[in-house]
């Protein structure tokens, strides 16, 4: 049996005013915690290193600068690559992206124990809006701050702690397309790692949403991803009330047949760990969802647009 023991790296709230230094000495301190737990892996949130900045309206984006990474390692984050290397631990990062020739994505990569970024994805469901919106309580500018990913959805086959799994990713708002687990199914994906931002309210004001219906809908949406493309799933919040602003937890690990295998219970850097059997992705890809066998792409012509 191929079983990997994963762990979903939660962080509490991250304030504006704090620096990367604050953020990164905790996510080391999770990536111990994991190293002692038995984990093999460990995932942290999107844009793990700094606030959840596309709430902040910045009309000249060069002003947003500092909440982008354009080298990884940085002087910063280098402490969780020494750490990966220490306790031989591969991780997964969401971060703020600046390319050297200036373009900006919200981004994950997943790094091996050795330091080397060995699958990156760039967020393609950029939710949110472009301009400053006043009718809104709180800015959702992931439009603004972010170009459409240009990478589609890769899926490799990487060694994690002698074990070959497929790997793949989704950041956030992915999660709620089914376009988009289908993407990495259709690559035999087996582990999916997904980071998450989301506000416990829906700040558009077009209608009322039940605040725990937000959660709901993220479990629904990380669980039948799992249960339709016969994978994990790994999804991790951004937790808290950063300056103000509440972001729900429950950051979980959804196995296979669509159950909830962990959950987070605060709202606070919080570990979650699973050993996650590979091999039980074999059953649904083999028969309900086996899909050489039961697909109908002739018929999802609108989907595409085709
Ligand atoms: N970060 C992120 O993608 N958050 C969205 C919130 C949508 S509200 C504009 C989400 O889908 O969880």
């Amino acid at each position: 049996t191929r079983i990997l023991t994963v762990a979903g790296a939660q962080l509490g709230p991250i304030q504006k005013s704090e620096g990367r230094d604050v953020a990164v000495g905790r996510m080391v301190r999770l990536m111990e915690r994991a190293h002692q737990r038995g984990a093999q892996v460990v995932v942290y949130p999107e844009l793990a290193l700094t606030t959840f900045f596309p709430r902040w309206y910045e009309e000249d984006i060069s002003n947003a600068d500092n909440w982008y990474e354009t080298a990884l390692p940085s002087n910063e984050t280098a402490p969780l690559f020494e750490a990966a290397r220490k306790y031989n631990i591969a991780f997964h990062l969401g971060y703020a992206e600046k390319t050297p020739d200036g373009r900006r994505f919200n981004t994950a990569a997943f790094v091996d124990p050795s330091g080397e970024i060995v699958l990156k994805y760039r967020k393609i469901h950029l939710p949110g809006h472009k301009e400053y919106e006043p009718r809104r309580q709180v800015q959702h500018l992931e439009k603004r701050y972010f170009e459409v990913g240009d990478l589609g959805f890769p899926v490799v086959r990487a060694p994690v702690a002698g074990v070959d799994v497929n790997v793949g990713m989704l950041i956030c708002n992915d999660r709620r397309w089914p376009e988009a687990w289908r993407e990495l199914g259709l690559q035999q994906v087996e582990l999916v790692m997904l980071g998450y931002n989301t506000p416990s309210i829906n700040q558009d004001r077009k209608g009322f949403e039940a605040h725990h219906l937000r959660v709901l809908h993220s479990h629904l949406s990380i669980q039948a991803g799992c249960y339709q493309n016969a994978c994990f799933g790994v999804g991790v919040a951004k937790a808290g009330v950063e300056d103000d602003h509440e972001l729900f937890g429950h950051s979980i690990i959804a196995n296979p047949q669509g159950e909830m295998i962990a959950q987070a219970t605060t709202w606070d850097d919080e570990l979650i760990v699973a050993d996650c059997n590979l091999d039980q992705c074999a059953l649904g890809r083999s028969t309900i969802f086996n899909f050489a066998a039961h697909r109908r792409p002739e018929h999802y012509g609108r989907i595409t647009g085709q």
